[in-house]
């Protein structure tokens, strides 16, 4: 399968690359984190989508390796931004899999370790999925990760299924309000009062609160009304490679 080869040959290759998207403090307008996507290239130059990439190196087993990889390239990215005196926090995807697999929590810390970075500029991104599998195994893991210093958030918030008393349970530091409740907002009271929902339950939980999927400045101004202290999306940038990046954060290009 093509899929498959291209897959194999960017691990073996360590090719694979990883785009940043700046996330914003809606209040100051800076660029204070980024989320690190990854990106492969397919035979016909296309890219493919990051779904369909991480569930085959998921089910071929290569989700340990391809996830190092990842984690490395965005630890390192940084530390470069650190050291260039721009402390921006990296936000990584974790894979479910990735996450349950025995050595995770010393893969990162290897990692960390050889990067010389921060462990408060790393965030792991989780979902709501993870949370509801193996529950004691996650809990422990993330109370591991989380005092060492680690940033640990919620990806997709609201898609899932979480249970409250479980969540406030668990060191988390940040909801990320999902994409599909912002661009509909607009249009649609039930999202509107969703966003809003997420906005307060992430207050009373001393949460802080990411927008994703901001496309308009009206989007903004609403997820600002509701206390949403950080955003990201098309409004502000598209995932960017790192020279990108750099530009507009080191260079203020
Ligand atoms: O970047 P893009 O919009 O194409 O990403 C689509 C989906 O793929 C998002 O849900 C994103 O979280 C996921 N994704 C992107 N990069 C990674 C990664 O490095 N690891 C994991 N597990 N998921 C990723
Ligand atoms: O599920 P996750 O939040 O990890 O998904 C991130 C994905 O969302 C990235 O692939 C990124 O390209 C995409 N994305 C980021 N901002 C926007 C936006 O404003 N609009 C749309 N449609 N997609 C976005
Ligand atoms: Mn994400
Ligand atoms: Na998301």
């Amino acid at each position: 399968m093509e899929l498959e080869q291209v897959l194999r040959e960017a691990i073996d290759k360590n090719s694979i690359e990883v785009v940043f998207q700046p996330q914003i403090d809606l209040a100051s307008q800076q660029v204070i984190a980024a989320e690190a996507l990854a990106r492969l290239k397919g035979k016909d130059g296309d890219y493919i989508p990051p779904p369909k990439f991480i569930s085959l190196a998921e089910e071929l087993g290569l989700i340990t390796k391809l996830g190092e990889q990842i984690l490395r390239k965005s630890c390192f990215a940084a530390k470069d931004w650190y050291d260039q005196g721009k402390p921006i926090r990296v936000c990584v995807n974790v894979s479910a899999l990735q996450f349950c697999s025995e050595g995770y929590f010393d893969q990162v810390f290897a990692v960390l370790e050889d990067t010389n970075l921060k462990t408060s500029l790393l965030e792991l991104e989780v979902t709501e999925s993870l949370l509801m599998q193996d529950v004691d195994l996650v809990e422990g893991i993330l109370r591991d990760l989380s005092l060492t210093g680690i940033f640990i958030a919620i990806d997709d918030f609201g898609t899932g299924y979480s249970s409250l008393s479980y969540l406030k349970r668990l060191p988390v530091d940040v909801l990320k309000i999902d994409q599909s409740f912002v661009r509909e907002m607009l249009d649609d009271k039930q999202s509107m009062d969703i966003v809003r929902t997420i906005s307060d339950l992430g207050h009373s939980m001393q949460l802080k609160l990411v927008g994703e999927g901001i496309e308009t400045a009206e989007h903004e101004q609403i997820l600002k009304s509701f206390g949403c202290q950080m955003g990201q999306g098309y409004l502000y940038h598209k995932p960017l490679h790192k020279a990108d990046f750099d530009r507009l954060v080191i260079q203020g290009a």
